[in-house]
Parts: structure tokens; sequence; C-alpha cells
């Protein structure tokens, strides 16, 4: 597809000058443990539906991506099988009966290789797409991210994903920090919990974008065409 090289985008707290060539779009943690019925989500406690409704917009917006020929990068939360890189702290916080690297619903709970810890079929990243298998909540800690956008020339990031307040606001404020421009569509991140959804996406376009911009998808497409 041939596009301009800037394209406005209708955003918060105002446009977007999104540049295809240089714009990543960044889906964060869409696993079948955060996201299906019996997995690890609903285990304990929460209400996978606030989630699910994400997936069709992302659907949409991945299509539109890989249509136009732009980089897309999936993330993934999750340990090694040996559990070496999770902090003591990370595995006993919540005092949960259940604590990652345990058995789960769907093999053991946030470990790479096991079948909850893996991308929902829906989003399934194509073989030319990297996955950043990420240890912590922000996509830039432990990982080599950053490296992979600066070697593909990218400054700008459409981040979406699982979930708002948590994995997504943290990537988004390290991304911010490291210099990258980032757009959230606000139908395409989901919360467990409606009021932090609303404030997850306020608190990173309030005091003139502080962190980033908000959108609709709906105003990505639109620019697209
Ligand atoms: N991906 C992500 O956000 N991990 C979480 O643990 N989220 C929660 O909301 N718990």
């Amino acid at each position: 597809m041939n596009l301009p090289q800037t394209i406005e985008i209708q955003a918060e707290p105002y446009a977007y000058e999104l540049k295809p060539g240089r714009c990543a779009l960044l889906i964060i943690d869409m696993q079948r443990d955060f996201l299906e019925p019996g997995g690890f989500g609903e285990m304990l406690g929460n209400d996978v539906s606030q989630l699910r409704r994400t997936i069709e917009p992302n659907q949409r917006l991945l299509a539109a991506w890989r249509a136009a020929g732009m980089t897309v990068i999936h993330t993934r939360e999750g340990h090694r099988p040996d559990l070496t890189d999770l902090p003591p702290a990370k595995r006993i916080r919540g005092r949960s009966l259940t604590c990652i690297g345990d058995p789960g619903p769907m093999g053991r709970i946030l470990v790479r290789g096991q079948a909850g810890h893996d991308i929902i079929p829906e989003l399934y990243p194509l073989p030319t797409e990297p996955v950043i298998d990420k240890p912590g909540k922000g996509a830039f800690f432990a990982t080599d991210l950053h490296a992979i956008l600066q070697n593909l020339g990218i400054t700008q990031l459409v981040v979406t994903g699982v979930t708002t307040e948590v994995c997504v606001n943290t990537t988004v404020r390290e991304a911010n920090d490291r210099g990258y421009d980032c757009l959230v569509p606000s139908d395409c991140v989901g919360s467990y919990f409606p009021e932090f959804q609303e404030m997850g996406l306020k608190m990173i376009k309030a005091q003139g974008g502080i962190f980033g911009w908000v959108t609709h998808s709906d105003s990505i497409h639109a620019a697209l065409r």
C-alpha cells in the first residue's frame, strides 16, 4: 500500500502525526491466560469479557497494519521454565494459593512454552513479526525491544493490548522516556476494571499528552484509508 510520509490522526490531546515508515503496532500480552475463559485471569476472579471486547478491534488494526506493510511487534509476559528470571517478590505477591510457575488451567502459569502463555489464535503473530518475551510489566525491561525498534528505524508506537493500567501503561511510560511517540486506541486496550480503563487512558493524554495520545481505532482506519 502506498501511504504518504505523514498521516494526521484525530486524537487527544491533539492530532497525532503518524509516519507509516517509522510507526510500529505494538500489541501487548494478548495471551490466552489473560483473555480466555478458564485461564489464569479468570481463575483470579477477573471478568475476562472486559478484555475480550478488545479482540475484534485488534484484529482489524492488525489486518490494516499488515496490509500497509507496516511493522508489527507482539509481546508476552512470562518466565523461563526454571523461573530464574522470576523475582521472588513477584512470585509471592498477592498471597494467592496458585503462583506463577504453578500448574494452572492451561499449563504452568505464565511460563514460556505453556499453552496459557501463548498469544490467542485470533491475533497469532506471523513468523515475520517479532515476539518479545518479557519478564515484567513493561515491554522494555530486560528485553531487546528498544534495540529492535532502533534497528528498524521506529520512532512511533501504536500500543494496544492488555491490561490498560498495568502492562500497557507501564510500556507507554517506558517508551515515552526513551523518546517514542505513543498512540493508544482506547477500544484496543482493556482492563478487568472499568474505572482503571478510564483513568489509565486519562493519565496518558493529560497535561498536553504527558505520556502520549489517545484515540479510537476508527480514527486510525479513517486516516489510513
Ligand atoms: N499484561 C498485564 O497487564 N499483566 C498483568 O498482570 N495485568 C493485570 O492486570 N494483572
